[in-house]
């Protein structure tokens, strides 16, 4: 089935489907059928997704999910949740469910029940968040921790990141959160620059425990550690892992007793609700990360279980892969109204990009159709005083996700009326626009008239929900990973490996020799050019 997505008949139905109905406006679509608003919406598990500002009827809804049936979504699904190896090159079981599944659920990877094993993990590193968040574990010079530093990169590093700064609001402010990721040494420096290190913790996060990134800045971290405290005695009160690999974690002088595993069945970028998540618990403590648990489990849930015509990562996906492989739109925008969730747009890059950009299929066919889109986004208001112009009057067309919250955390004033009056706007901006009708109605000048129109018949999706809470926060990104998965299973490719990051590296590796010494190179002229123009200042 992996390479016949334009052989389906859903995939012709939707052609024809595609060529009567580019053109339809909107406005014709809601003036047709006044109920279009309620009736093209679902509400489940306490979201509100509000689809119908998408240019779709009934009927491409219906072929989209014929389209699913046929490409196998419901066997994918299953076989995803019953902990097949559903990522081929890799040969592991994609589980990321049995983090947040219930503790009496069985769910077996190679004869074993890996549930017994995540709760044993949950409960590590309650016990470690709670000895921080009530100053019993000291630093080496018997102070409390007040500094904690996460150090890894890509999902080791954005979902955290992007957890903490979302549920700051339920966070112990007394202490400090960082985190460290780039390479580049100014991170590391100004992450500790005003921090002091006998109150200062660093987890450094890495499945492998062997990314260049992570293990430089764990080692940076570590000399300045023993420097400022003057023994290496004292890594071991200040260094914990995150990490499926305990030789080298043991080798690193971290104590195995403080280190804190997963599994190769959990992604890098699907793993923020494993052990990579440590920082995030400390933050908000057990009960809030056990609450953002089952808010993924909900969403997992109701993901297994919904007819898809009504379930909301699968319309999420069919309307991503329907811009996509029919209007041809390459990308994506999600804007989130709330400053919490600033991160969000980041996170979900890696999330979308890394699952689904890829361009063979689970056979290692060449495709014949586009596969994932860009994403890209920015929390609005902001976005609508810089790239906004171009959703609503450029030559693109580009389909955003807004996403909202009904009750504010910091209520002050009506900043929030006005918050969620923009966001609601939008979408009607985005969907109807200005007619010249409208526009010499209101007296605009002729020669004015093309430049303040407004088109319309630009997409959007609203979810909105109740409050950002941690419940809420894992629903929403057990619906976009869903969503991901979704769309991989209808374009027939691994959305769990990431082959693609691996070319870079390696000549990454290559290069960092040369660059110090001098030896002859090998590059084309261009590569060959630049490292000698950096040996220029930096003599061997
Ligand atoms: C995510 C990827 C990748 C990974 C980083 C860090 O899905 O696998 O972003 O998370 O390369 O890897 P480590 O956790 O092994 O350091």
């Amino acid at each position: 089935m992996t390479n016949l997505l334009t052989q389906t008949p859903a995939w012709k139905e939707l052609q024809q489907h595609y060529s009567q109905i580019k053109d339809v406006h909107l406005r014709d679509l809601f003036q047709q059928d006044p109920q279009r608003g309620t009736r093209l919406r679902v509400q489940a598990v306490g979201l509100y997704l509000d689809y119908s500002k998408n240019r779709i009827t009934d009927e491409t809804l219906h072929l989209l999910c014929e389209l699913a049936h046929q490409r196998g979504l419901e066997e994918r699904r299953a076989a995803m949740f019953r902990g097949d190896p559903i990522n081929v090159t890799e040969r592991r079981a994609v589980l990321h469910i049995a983090l947040r599944t219930p503790k009496d659920t069985r769910i077996m990877v190679n004869g074993q029940d890996v549930v017994p094993q995540v709760q044993a993990v949950l409960d590590k590193m309650a016990k470690f968040a709670g000895q921080i968040r009530k100053k019993a574990w000291r630093g080496y010079t018997g102070k409390p921790i007040k500094n904690i530093i996460n150090i890894g990169i890509g999902g080791s590093d954005l979902g955290p990141y992007m957890a903490y700064e979302a549920l700051k609001f339920y966070s112990l402010r007394e202490l400090c959160f960082r985190f460290v990721s780039n390479v580049d040494g100014t991170a590391f420096t100004e992450a500790v620059c005003d921090l002091a290190p006998e109150e200062t913790l660093f987890i450094v996060s890495s499945k492998s425990f062997t990314t260049l990134e992570t293990m430089t800045n764990a080692q940076t971290a570590r000399a300045w550690l023993v420097e400022k405290l003057g023994s290496e005695q004292a890594v071991r009160q200040h260094f914990v892992a995150v990490s499926t690999n305990e030789k080298e974690v043991t080798r690193f002088g971290i104590d195995p007793a403080n280190m804190f595993e997963f599994w190769d069945w959990v992604g890098g970028r699907y793993s923020m609700d494993s052990a990579i998540g440590l920082s995030l618990m400390i933050a908000i403590g057990e009960e809030h990360f056990r609450q953002m648990l089952s808010g993924f489990h909900e969403m997992d849930e109701h993901f297994r279980k919904a007819p898809l015509e009504q379930n909301l990562p699968v319309l999420l996906g069919l309307l991503a892969f329907w811009y996509n492989n029919f209007f041809g739109c390459q990308t994506s925008a999600v804007i989130p109204y709330d400053f919490y969730l600033h991160r969000f747009p980041a996170f979900l890059q890696q999330l979308t990009m890394e699952s689904n950009g890829k361009r063979v299929t689970l056979a290692g066919e060449a495709v014949d159709y586009q596969t994932g889109p860009v994403y890209w986004g920015e929390p609005g208001t902001n976005g609508q005083h810089s790239f906004f112009q171009l959703l609503h009057q450029g030559t693109k067309l580009v389909p955003c996700d807004f996403i909202a919250f009904r009750k504010p955390l910091n209520p002050i004033g009506n900043h929030h009326d006005l918050l969620i009056a923009n966001v609601i706007a939008q979408g009607e901006a985005l969907a109807f626009g200005k007619t010249e009708e409208e526009l010499k109605a209101e007296g605009v000048p002729d020669w004015l008239i093309p430049h303040r129109t407004f088109p319309g018949n630009r997409p959007s999706t609203m979810i909105f929900a109740d409050q950002l809470t941690p419940r809420t926060l894992g629903k929403l990104v057990a619906l976009y990973e869903h969503s991901v998965f979704t769309q991989g299973v209808l374009w027939g490719i691994n959305s769990f490996d990431q082959w693609g990051v691996e070319l870079g590296k390696a000549l990454a590796q290559r290069i960092v020799t040369e660059l110090s010494e001098n030896e002859d190179l090998s590059h084309d002229s261009s590569t060959n050019a630049l490292i000698r123009y950096y040996r220029d200042v930096h003599p061997s």
